[in-house]
C-alpha cells in the first residue's frame, strides 16, 4: 500500500500503520514547535521508513535495548532527532543504567518529548550516546554516523568469526542500518568508510539515503550532482532505489533486498518529501531547520487527517501495535538469544567468559602480566619501538584487543606480530589486525563504532594526522569510549620529513579536548606504564603520543620509577634535600635532556627538580596534596620544556616562568640540526633554570 495514495481526508486510525507513522510524524512536528527549536521537516518525511524498518524487520528488544546482538539502528542525520525520539518513545524503549542494567522506566516519555532540547531533557537538540538509553551513537556532526556505522558493522563480522561456533552459527548476526542525507553524502568521511565498507564486503550493512534535495542553504543543485548510485555502485555496494518514502510495500522489499545480499553492503535511495504534508513548506529547505509554526503545523496535520487541536497526541492502540511488532518480535529474539548464551557458556566457557567480560568492558585476569621491563640504557629505543613491545605482550592477554593503522603500521609499530593474530580482510573476518588505508577521518570513526560494540579497538597514524580525525575524536570523548589512539612521530624529531610532518600545535589541541587522556611517555618504562592505564580505562579515550626516534632508557635505580607515570607527573630526579630552587617540568623525548641539564646544574650546586609531566589530564586529577608536592607552590622558577607550542604550559610553570618550546612551524633538516635551530639543548635548559632563579631572587 502507497500511503500516499490515502486522501488528506482520511480518518486517523484508516489504518494502524498510518496511525503509528502519523504519531511519529506528529509527536515530532509539536516537539519542535514547542522547544521553538529543532529540525521538523526530515522526521516528517521519513517516518514511514523508519516505521517500516523498525515494526517489521529492525531486530532489537524496546525491553533491553543493550542486548549484545541487537540490530543497531543509526541516525547519521542526528539534526532529525525527533525522529529517533518519537520511535524510542512509541516503542517504549526501557532505560538502562551505566552499569547496563535495564530498569523499569521508559529511556523518553512523553514529557521528555514535550521539553525536547530544554535543559536535561532525555531529547537534547540531536542524539547523545550515554544519555538517551537506545540511542546507539551520538550523532550530529553529519557523516560521523554513517562512518560509525561501518565500525559496528566490522565489529560483528570480527565476534561472529571469533565466537559462532558449531551450533552456534547465529551468536553474532546483527545488521547495521543508517539513515543518512545529502549532508552526510557530501561530507568526505562517509566515502571514506563507504569505500572500505565495500571493500570488506560487509553485507551486514545498510544505508538508507534520504534523496530528498534539500540541504540549509536551498536545493541541493546549488552544490552536489554528482551520481550518488554510480558512487556506490563504484564502492563495491548493493545500490536499490526506493521512489516514494511513503511507499511501505517498496521500502520492505528494499530492506529484503539487503537481507538476502550476501556479499557486499547495500543502499537504499530513498526519494522523500521533506515537511511532506505541510502546504506552505514541503521540499524547502524552511522545514529543514524551524518549526513549522502553529498554523502550518495545523493544516499539516489536516493532510494526515489527525486533530488538528491535538498537541502530543497517541492515538489508542499505537503503543500496543508497536509492542506487538517490534516489541514481540525483539523479546522473542532476546530471550531466545539469552537461553543460547547460557548453552554456548557450558560449550564454550572461556569465550562466554570473555563475552562476558569484553561486554562489561573488563580485562581478563592476568592481562599485564607479560608486560616488559627496559634496562637503563643510554643509546635506549623509540617510544614507539617500546611501545610495540608493551603492546604485544597485551594483546597475547586480551584477545579482543584489536586495530591498526591508516596505512602506517610499518612506521607506528602497531602491529600485532603473535601467531595466528592475522590481517582483518573480506577474506578473514578473525584477523586483529586492520588495514584502515589512508582515511584517517574514518579511522577515527570506525574506532568509535568497534568501541560502541564493546571491542577493544586502537588506530595508529603519524600525530601529525590527528588533524585530520579530530571530528571522530571528539565524539570519542563526547560518548566516553575507550577508545586508543596510538600517535607516533610526535615532534621535530621526526627531523628531515620537515615542517609538514611535524607537529607544533597538535599537543596543545589534543589537551584541551575534555575527557581525552593524553599521555607523552619519555622512556621505554613510562611507555609500559602508559599502555597499563590506558588499557584500564573504561570511559576515557587515550592518545598516546610517542617519537619516532631514540630516546634514553632511563636508569631507574638512579632516578624515580616509571610508576610515577600513573599520577600524571612525577619527581624523577630532585634536589638532594628535596628543596629545590628551580623546578624542570618535560614531557616525552624532552625528559632525558632535562636529566642532563639537572646533572649539570647539581655539579654546579644548582638545587634542580626534574618532573616528568607525560599527562596533564592524570596529573590534574591527582589531590592539591600531590599536585603541591610534585610542584610546591613557593619555588615559582619554572621551566617548561617541550618541542611544541607552549600553548596552556603557563599554567604550571605561571606567567613568570619559562617554556621553551616551539613558536613557529619546524622546519626539514637533520634532527642534530633542528634540535640546535630551535634551541633544544641543555646549556639552554640550564641558562634558562638559572635565569629564572636569578629572577626569584630579584623579586624576593
Ligand atoms: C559536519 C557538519 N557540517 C554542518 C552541519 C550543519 N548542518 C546540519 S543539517 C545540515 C544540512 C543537512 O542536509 P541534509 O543532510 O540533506 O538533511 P535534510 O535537510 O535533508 O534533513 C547542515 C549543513 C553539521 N551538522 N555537521
Ligand atoms: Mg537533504
Amino acid at each position: 500500500m502507497s500511503i500516499a495514495t490515502v486522501s488528506p481526508s482520511s480518518p486517523v486510525l484508516q489504518t494502524m500503520d498510518l496511525a503509528c507513522i502519523n504519531a511519529i510524524r506528529t509527536l515530532s512536528m509539536d516537539g519542535v514547535q514547542a522547544a521553538n527549536s529543532g529540525h521538523p521537516g526530515t522526521p516528517m518525511a521519513l517516518a514511514p521508513v523508519a516505521y517500516c524498518l523498525w515494526q517489521q524487520f529492525l531486530r532489537f528488544d524496546p525491553q533491553d535495548p543493550v542486548w549484545p546482538n541487537r540490530d543497531r539502528f543509526v541516525l547519521s542525520i542526528g539534526h532529525a532527532s525527533m525522529l529517533l525520539y518519537s520511535l524510542l518513545h512509541l516503542t517504549e524503549v526501557r532505560a538502562v543504567s551505566k552499569d547496563y542494567e535495564t530498569l523499569g522506566e521508559v529511556s523518553v516519555p512523553l514529557d521528555a518529548i514535550k521539553s525536547f532540547r530544554q535543559l536535561d531533557s532525555r531529547c537534547p537538540g540531536h542524539p547523545e550516546y550515554r544519555w538517551t538509553s537506545g540511542v546507539e551513537t551520538t550523532t550530529g556532526p553529519l557523516g560521523q554516523g554513517v562512518a560509525t556505522s561501518v565500525g559496528m558493522a566490522i565489529a560483528r563480522q570480527w565476534l561472529a568469526a571469533r565466537y559462532n561456533r558449531q551450533g552456534f552459527e547465529d551468536l553474532f548476526d546483527f545488521n547495521v542500518y543508517a539513515l543518512c542525507g545529502d549532508g552526510c553524502m557530501m561530507e568526505g568521511i562517509s566515502s571514506e568508510a563507504a569505500s572500505l565498507a565495500g571493500h570488506l564486503k560487509l553485507s551486514n550493512l545498510c544505508w538508507i539515503y534520504d534523496n530528498n534535495h534539500i540541504t540549509i542553504e536551498g536545493n541541493t543543485a546549488l552544490a552536489f550532482t554528482e551520481d550518488v548510485a554510480t558512487r556506490f555502485i563504484g564502492y563495491g555496494w548493493n545500490v536499490t532505489r526506493v521512489g516514494d518514502a511513503n511507499d511501505l510495500e517498496m521500502l520492505a522489499r528494499a530492506f529484503r533486498t539487503f537481507q538476502d545480499t550476501k556479499d557486499r553492503p547495500t543502499l537504499i535511495i530513498v526519494d522523500s518529501h521533506i515537511g511532506y504534508g505541510a502546504p506552505h513548506k514541503q521540499d524547502t529547505s524552511g522545514a529543514h531547520g524551524e518549526p513549522l509554526g502553529e498554523e502550518e503545523v495545523r493544516l499539516a496535520k489536516r493532510s494526515y487527517g489527525w486533530p488538528e487541536d491535538k498537541k502530543f497526541f497517541v492515538p489508542e492502540g499505537v503503543y500496543d501495535h508497536f509492542r506487538q511488532g517490534i516489541g514481540k518480535r525483539g523479546q522473542q529474539l532476546r530471550d531466545a538469544w539469552f537461553a543460547r548464551i547460557s548453552e554456548y557458556r557450558k560449550q564454550y566457557p572461556e569465550l562466554a567468559e570473555e563475552l562476558f567480560r569484553m561486554q562489561h568492558r573488563q580485562l581478563p585476569d592476568g592481562w599485564d602480566r607479560e608486560l616488559p621491563e627496559f634496562p637503563a640504557d643510554p643509546k635506549g629505543l623509540a617510544t614507539r619501538e617500546s611501545s610495540a613491545e608493551v603492546l604485544n605482550a597485551a594483546a597475547k592477554n586480551i584477545p579482543w584487543l584489536i586495530g591498526g593503522s591508516a596505512d602506517l603500521g610499518p612506521s607506528t609499530k602497531t602491529r600485532i606480530t603473535q601467531e595466528g593474530a592475522g590481517d582483518f580482510s573480506a577474506e578473514n573476518y578473525a584477523g586483529r589486525n586492520f588495514h584502515f588505508g589512508i582515511r584517517e577521518h574514518a579511522m577515527g570513526a570506525i574506532l568509535n563504532g568497534l568501541s560502541l560494540v564493546k571491542v577493544r579497538p586502537f588506530g595508529s597514524g603519524f600525530f601529525i594526522f590527528v588533524d585530520y580525525m579530530r571530528g571522530s575524536m571528539r565524539l570519542s570523548a563526547l560518548m566516553e569510549l575507550p577508545v586508543i589512539y596510538v600517535f607516533t612521530h610526535d615532534s621535530i624529531g621526526v627531523g628531515e620529513d620537515g615542517p609538514t610532518h611535524q607537529p607544533i600545535e597538535q599537543l596543545a589541541h589534543m589537551r584541551s579536548m575534555p575527557g581525552l587522556i593524553v599521555i607523552r611517555p619519555a622512556d621505554a618504562n613510562e611507555v609500559r606504564e602508559a599502555w597499563k592505564v590506558i588499557l584500564q580505562l573504561h570511559h576515557e579515550p587515550a592518545v598516546l603520543v610517542l617519537t619516532r626516534q631514540a630516546v634514553p632508557t632511563i636508569d631507574r635505580t638512579k632516578y624515580a620509577a616509571a610508576s610515577g607515570l600513573a599520577r600524571g607527573a612525577y619527581i624523577l630526579a630532585d634536589a638532594p634535600a628535596g628543596n629545590p630552587e628551580v623546578i624542570l617540568i618535560a614531557t616525552g623525548s624532552e625528559v632525558a635532556l632535562c636529566l642532563e641539564a639537572y646533572e649539570q646544574l647539581s655539579k654546579e650546586g644548582v638545587r634542580a627538580r626534574v618532573v616528568s609531566m607525560p599527562s596533564w589530564e592524570l596529573f590534574d586529577d591527582q589531590d592539591r596534596n600531590y599536585r603541591d608536592a610534585v610542584l610546591p607552590p613557593h619555588v615559582k622558577a619554572r621551566v617548561s620544556v617541550e618541542e611544541a607550542s607552549d600553548f596552556g604550559w603557563s599554567k604550571y610553570t605561571s606567567s613568570e616562568g619559562h617554556n621553551v618550546c616551539i613558536e613557529s612551524f619546524g622546519a626539514s633538516a637533520p634532527l642534530k640540526q633542528l634540535l640546535k635551530k630551535f634551541g633544544f639543548t641543555a646549556e639552554r635548559i640550564i641558562a634558562a633554570a638559572k635565569s629564572q632563579i636569578a629572577q626569584q631572587r630579584a623579586q624576593s
